[in-house]
């Protein structure tokens, strides 16, 4: 079951897809209003949802077909790294070809009991499906990064899963590691949607197809794949770490790291079409431009 929410006129409106393909209007502003209904009335998120849309009709078009937004405001948007063999191999290549060898600081954090946590995005900086990400115009060496976003209620408990994109300046984190929030956060350099899947309807998160796919001019010029089996940490214990000492907000994303990264000589260019799809969650799609270029 996945929530999802679309632009009609200038309403905002909340949605779910069946996991028969049917899609039904929800009469509730957001999905965390629904999950706090579904605990009142003593009920999982999936019980009370199908009670709400048994007499409902389905709507007629497919999601893929309305105006898709984030399926929520996410208040903010953590990020952990290096939580992907993948993942660390790439920071130990961009780092020794930049000025610094910072390799021992990737593999350390690979292996040690804490994870690597950042605060990725606030919601004026996410974007959702078919909106544009961001290129910086100081860096040379960017790419998206693939990765299952966790939602989260304030108390850390997983709601759902969805898709996300930690856009990210490989040449910018790879001169420096302290300059990482400059290559992680800056205009429209996250992106997630265009649904979440109820955590009571994913069998199992850690054996979850993740593709990324970059489009140049209609051409396929990026194409990996990867699972989440292949994640070293639990996702329980990311939000573990996140949540110490920390307060969580209702509807807080955390990405939980890419294991997708595209060959080392590549970089984004303006125009790039971005596909993102976990399976069983959703395909988000966006395409990058310098930020001179938003529409
Ligand atoms: O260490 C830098 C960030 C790593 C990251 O974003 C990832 O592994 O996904
Ligand atoms: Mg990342």
């Amino acid at each position: 079951m996945r929530i999802f929410r679309y632009r009609e006129d200038s309403r905002i409106v909340l949605g779910v897809l069946m996991e028969d393909g049917a899609a039904y209007r929800l009469n509730a502003p957001d999905l965390m209003t629904l999950v706090s209904e579904a605990r009142k009335a003593g009920v999982t998120s999936e019980v009370h949802i199908k009670s709400l849309v048994q007499d409902l009709s389905p709507i007629q078009a497919a999601p893929e077909s309305l105006a898709l937004l984030t399926p929520l405001d996410a208040p903010e948007v953590w990020a952990a790294g290096v939580t992907y063999q993948r993942s660390r191999e790439a920071r130990n290549y961009e780092a020794t070809a930049g000025k610094l060898d910072a390799s021992t600081f990737y593999d350390k954090v690979y292996d040690a009991e804490r994870p690597e946590l950042f605060m990725k995005s606030t919601s004026a900086r996410t974007v959702g499906p078919g909106e544009q990400v961001c290129l910086r115009s100081d860096s040379s060496w960017q790419v998206p990064e693939a990765e299952l976003g966790l939602v989260l209620d304030r108390s850390g408990a997983i709601i759902g899963y969805t898709a996300g994109n930690d856009m990210s300046c490989r040449d910018i984190e790879g001169e420096n590691p302290l300059y990482l929030p400059q290559a992680k956060i800056y205009r429209n350099s996250c992106a997630i949607g265009p649904f979440v899947r109820l955590t009571e309807t994913v069998a199992d998160p850690y054996n979850l197809a993740i593709a990324c796919r970059i489009y140049r001019d209609g051409v396929k010029v990026v194409d990996e794949s990867a699972n989440t089996g292949q994640l070293k940490r639990r996702l329980e214990e990311l939000v573990g770490h996140l949540k110490r000492d920390n307060a969580l907000y209702d509807g807080t994303v955390l990405l939980t790291g890419t294991c997708l990264v595209p060959p080392n000589h590549f970089t984004l260019a303006s125009g790039d079409r971005i596909e993102i799809e976990i399976a069983g969650i959703g395909t988000l799609v966006n395409t990058a431009v310098y930020a001179h270029e938003l529409e």
